[in-house]
């Protein structure tokens, strides 16, 4: 490896002198923290390119198969620390560091931290990318290149504060702008039909135009050559596109917008949907991705494979991220009949070979529908082309179930007015997949019963999985280290060699190292939250965690009211006691959704009411983190040691929080849901807590409508009590009824909706048993640290390599990049 042995301490320290010189006129003495980082993400980026011309130059030679994975989001992380795991640099960077008077941290804090998605569909993402590049595989990963993320959260008097993310301020290091891949993507307009030698020529006339501009991330493979990218689009007014400008590198003034459409559609991750002009935006976002990234794919099928398109099947494919990219099937048969002048049928049997669609959720709010009539005003051919799509669906149908139009009507692209987008991708595409194997079973046997029924080969379950580059290697290098020295460096490649852990969970000399590296870890968390919050913890507490999207189906509440159950018996009982314990909450609460917000302030409030009781903080520290993300998660996962996975059975599709949890040694506390099945499944019930009700009690209580929650409400006393403290005054003695909506919810069937949907009273008195056993389980040190042990040692099976070697092998079917064929 020529290339990478010029990238050696000394010519790292020089090329950082030089960029600085260069850069800024600035020596090393006088350079900012910010331009320090600047330098040395450029030298790492420079060291990257010379590593991209292979992809380039081999998919090229072996016209390799090329995946495009469209997804809305893309929850990266920082980039810097990353890039130099997966080129096996860190050690060198780390030497140059040390001789320049840096520290690896000081440089790595300075990255701002992309906020470009909003939970487990982003994050999930980006860790395919990540082991895309490390098995060799060619793709590219497409979204947009939002110039302000999901909302930076603060949390102001106990409640959520949102404040704009705008991470593109100092611009971003990694980021290559390749304007000669520039498309035009065009809305509005009207359809103007020709007829020529009795062929009907589709033409659109008055549309407005965008122009999408692609900014290129490198996305670089552990120990691999190959490096692929994550192309992120950007909008761009014609007229204010000047191409020259551009070329010169003066990105900025030659993008500048005002306050255009155009400026909008890559403004902002998730704009607010509530009115109408918020809706078409996120639509109008939707298809500039869409029509971008194929544009793009078929310039590039050509260039690579020549022109006859029919091939594309076998040199594309196409991935869904949940129905957010779901335009790509109309868009698709459009390109390929107006542009590539084919017949429908053609054009379909190419769409259905070549796409494919992943779904992450059965929240029926998540389940995307449009107004017709705002596809027509937007998207005038798109629409055309799903109503046909549609009318040759509904035929189909109506052969296979005559007369039943309820049926019918339930799985059409086109009815009530809207479109529904998952009714096209499950129709319209060569498979759909579930993300644990519980879900898929869901997805067959509820969500999509009736296709199922009618194509039953297209449906299947593929467990989520997350890189252990960067939940192992890069985030805990205490346990790393571990690893390293017990059980060698077979693991760094192929994740199930954890498994070789397992004889030594019976090791006493190692079960106190292990014991020791969580130890440090913990330490490592206390003085993080220390400097960014100001909170003072106890490393020798139990930390027992739930980070994530806050969401009513994932029962954060449960967690809470049983953290005031607990309080409530320590204030009762003087002789009370149980092992100290901090409870670390994170999570964002989509601004519009006004109970997850109650649900950050009653955790707040919770919070500080226990730490204004001398005795009670003595045993229970609740801690709410501040803006939880990416970069949070790599410190405070290796430091947990309770993993709360409390969602109502059946809704939470796999979670991946659980997997990065397990991969660092915490046990989890969780319900038979998503992957926490196969987690249970693996380690063990010895080695987990599982309570609550099974999906399929879930469903059969949600279908027989018997459930009152006021019954539990009534016979159990702690549960009522600490509900009643929701309104009693206790807690907030100034507004008394401040959460009274909270209880309301809980108890009582409101405007028809029924009470406690999410069965958190239901689920209480079992949720209650499990932590009274782990509480028990977690006095025995050595007991408990065994535990953690055998959760490491299954964990292999989560890695995302696992996850993309199943998509490859039964949807995609790309080929490595080898070098020196
Ligand atoms: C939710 C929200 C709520 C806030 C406003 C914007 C917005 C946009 C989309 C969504 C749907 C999120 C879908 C999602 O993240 N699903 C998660 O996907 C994970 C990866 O497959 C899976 O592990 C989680 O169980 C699932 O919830």
């Amino acid at each position: 490896m020529p290339l990478m042995q010029e990238y050696n301490k000394d010519a790292i320290k020089e090329s950082i002198y030089n960029k600085l010189l260069r850069y800024y006129g600035v020596t090393l003495e006088e350079a900012t923290p910010k331009q320090i980082y600047s330098a040395v993400a450029s030298t790492v980026r420079d060291q990257i390119m010379l590593k991209w011309r292979f992809e380039k130059e081999e998919r090229l030679n072996s016209k390799a198969k090329r995946l495009y994975y469209l997804s809305i989001e893309y929850l990266t992380g920082r980039w810097l620390h990353n890039n130099l795991l997966n080129l096996c640099s860190t050690e060198e960077y780390s030497k140059a560091f040390a001789e320049l008077g840096l520290t690896l941290r000081g440089v790595l804090h300075e990255e701002p931290e992309p906020a470009l998605g909003n939970g487990g569909l982003g994050r999930l993402a980006a860790c395919f990318l990540d082991s895309l590049a490390t098995l060799d595989l060619p793709a590219m990963g497409c979204t947009i290149r939002y110039e302000y993320g999901l909302f930076r959260q603060r949390i102001v008097d106990g409640q959520q504060v949102e404040i704009p993310d705008d991470w593109l301020t100092y611009g971003n290091a990694w980021e290559i702008p390749t304007q000669k891949d520039a498309v035009l993507v065009r809305f509005g307009g009207h359809v103007v039909e020709q007829w020529v030698d009795d062929v009907n020529y589709v033409t659109l006339e008055d549309t407005e135009d965008v122009v999408a501009v692609p900014y290129d991330l490198p996305i670089v493979g552990y120990d691999s050559d190959v490096v692929d990218r994550l192309r992120c689009w950007s909008a761009v007014l014609p007229q204010n596109f000047n191409l020259e400008r551009f070329s010169n590198g003066d990105y900025i003034s030659s993008t500048r917008d005002g306050s255009s459409i155009a400026a909008q559609i890559s403004k902002v991750l998730y704009p607010e949907d509530t009115s109408y002009n918020g809706k078409k935006l996120r639509l109008m976002q939707e298809y500039f991705l869409v029509s971008a990234s194929l544009q793009y794919a078929i310039r590039d099928f050509k260039r690579v494979n020549g022109d006859n398109i029919f091939f594309l099947p076998d040199k594309v494919a196409f991935h869904i991220n949940d129905t957010h990219p779901a335009l790509v099937i109309p868009e698709l048969m459009r390109l390929l009949i107006d542009v590539e002048r084919l017949s429908w049928e053609d054009a379909e049997q190419i769409t259905i070979a070549t796409v494919a669609y992943t779904n992450h959720t059965i929240m029926s709010e998540a389940l995307e529908r449009w107004p017709e009539s705002m596809l027509r005003e937007t998207l005038p051919r798109i629409y055309t082309i799903m109503q046909e799509l549609n009318r040759r669906l509904c035929q189909k149908l109506f052969d296979r179930f005559p007369g039943q139009w309820e049926r019918i009507g339930h799985m059409a692209i086109l009815a009530y007015d809207h479109a529904h987008m998952a009714n096209m991708c499950i129709a319209y595409s060569k498979a759909i997949n579930g993300v644990s194997q519980l879900h898929g079973d869901i997805l067959k046997r509820s969500t999509f019963k009736d296709y199922y029924e009618v194509m039953p080969q297209k449906f299947m379950a593929i467990t989520n999985g997350i890189t252990p580059r960067r939940w192992l290697m890069l985030s805990n290098r205490a346990l790393s280290s571990l690893l390293d020295e017990s059980i060698g460096l077979g693991w760094h490649k192929d994740l199930m060699e954890l498994e070789k852990l397992l004889p030594f969970a019976d090791d006493a000399a190692f079960i106190e190292k292990f014991a020791a590296v969580k130890h440090e870890n913990k330490e490592h968390f206390m003085h993080w939250i220390n400097r960014h919050q100001g909170l003072v913890l106890d490393p020798d507490s139990m930390f027992d965690v739930q980070v994530k999207r806050l969401h009513e189906y994932k029962r954060q509440l449960l967690n809470a009211l049983h953290i005031l159950v607990l309080y409530n018996r320590i204030c009762d009982d003087p002789g009370y006691n149980l092992p100290p314990r901090t409870f670390i909450f994170g999570a964002k609460a989509a601004p519009g959704y006004y109970r997850a917000k109650e649900i950050i302030h009653f955790i707040n409030v919770l919070s500080q009411h226990i730490a204004k009781d001398e005795r009670a903080s003595k045993f229970l520290k609740v801690v709410f983190l501040q803006n939880y993300n990416v970069s949070t998660a790599e410190v405070l996962i290796p430091a947990s040691e309770v993993s709360e996975q409390l969602s109502t059975a059946s809704k939470e599709a796999s979670g991946t929080g659980n997997m990065k949890f397990m991969m660092n040694g915490a046990v989890t506390i969780g319900t038979l849901d998503g992957a926490n099945v196969e987690i249970a499944d693996l380690v063990g019930l010895d080695n987990c807590y599982i309570f609550g009700m099974r999906s399929h009690e879930v469903e059969a209580l949600y279908a027989a409508g018997t459930y009152r929650s006021l019954d539990i409400y009534e016979t159990n006393a702690e549960l009522r009590r600490a509900l009643n403290m929701l309104f009693d005054g206790s807690l907030t003695p100034d507004n008394p009824r401040m959460f009274e909506g909270l209880y309301r919810a809980l108890v009582f069937s409101d405007n028809g909706g029924m009470a406690d949907p999410y069965l958190v009273l239901k689920d209480f008195g079992s949720y209650q048993g499990a932590q009274a056993r782990l509480i028990h389980d977690y006095t025995d040190t050595r007991a408990w640290t065994r535990k953690e042990i055998i959760n490491v040692a299954k964990s292999g099976v989560f890695s995302s390599d696992r996850t993309i070697r199943e998509y490859n092998d039964k949807i995609w079917h790309l080929k490595p990049l080898v070098k020196n064929k």
